[in-house]
């Protein structure tokens, strides 16, 4: 019998890391089957996506600011490259490019050309009308919020109805001034 190589700690990770994201993509696809079995409109299931999203969003931003050692960031622009580069890649572990800003500088699209959220998934017809990773755009809304800026999050491209990425526009619609605590005198 060949002797059995032992593996190094970092393939074990590696593996433990897969295991783990693997697990992560088919809860989240056993999650939205029960929505839909439940809700049994899609639109409902894609309200219901978001909602849990910003109910994570609004507790996740904490845990992001505290891990990521991220400042405030100057603009609108900013922001979006550190959701792009530093929020989703801690999240999700992808990254994502920023463009399509208009001429304010308040609406922009992310585009992601993998999303670990879809790996095994395929819309049955049936399902027409789902955003399936709804969840995302409430995560970011949530988050958002919690620092100030309301925004809208839209899917505007969804590989899962055959585009040929994922597209994610954010829209600044208010940037709440934080209140300063002390009165100045
Ligand atoms: C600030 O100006 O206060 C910093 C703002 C940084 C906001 C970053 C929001 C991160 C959202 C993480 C999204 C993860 C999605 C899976």
């Amino acid at each position: 019998m060949a002797p059995v190589a032992p593996r190094s700690g970092d393939a074990i990770f590696a593996n433990v890391e897969r295991v783990n994201a693997e697990l992560f993509t088919l809860t989240y696809g056993a999650i939205v089957r029960q929505l839909l079995t439940d809700l049994e409109e899609v639109e409902e299931v894609n309200k219901q996506l978001d909602q849990m999203g910003y109910n994570i969003g609004i507790r996740l931003i904490d845990e992001f600011l505290a891990k990521s050692n991220v400042s405030r960031c100057i603009d609108f622009k900013e922001t979006a490259e550190v959701i792009a580069k530093v929020g989703l890649k801690m999240f999700l572990g992808v990254t994502a490019t920023v463009g399509n800003w208009d001429a304010e500088g308040t609406t922009c699209s992310l585009i992601l050309e993998d999303n670990p959220l879809v790996d095994f998934v395929e819309l049955p017809d049936t399902c027409q009308g789902l955003y399936y990773c709804n969840i995302l755009s409430g995560v970011i809304r949530g988050a958002l919020e919690m620092v100030s800026m309301k925004t809208e999050v839209t899917w505007i491209r969804d590989m899962l109805r055959g585009d040929d990425a994922f597209e994610l526009q954010l829209k600044l619609l208010k940037q709440v001034p934080e209140e300063y605590p002390y009165k100045d005198d």
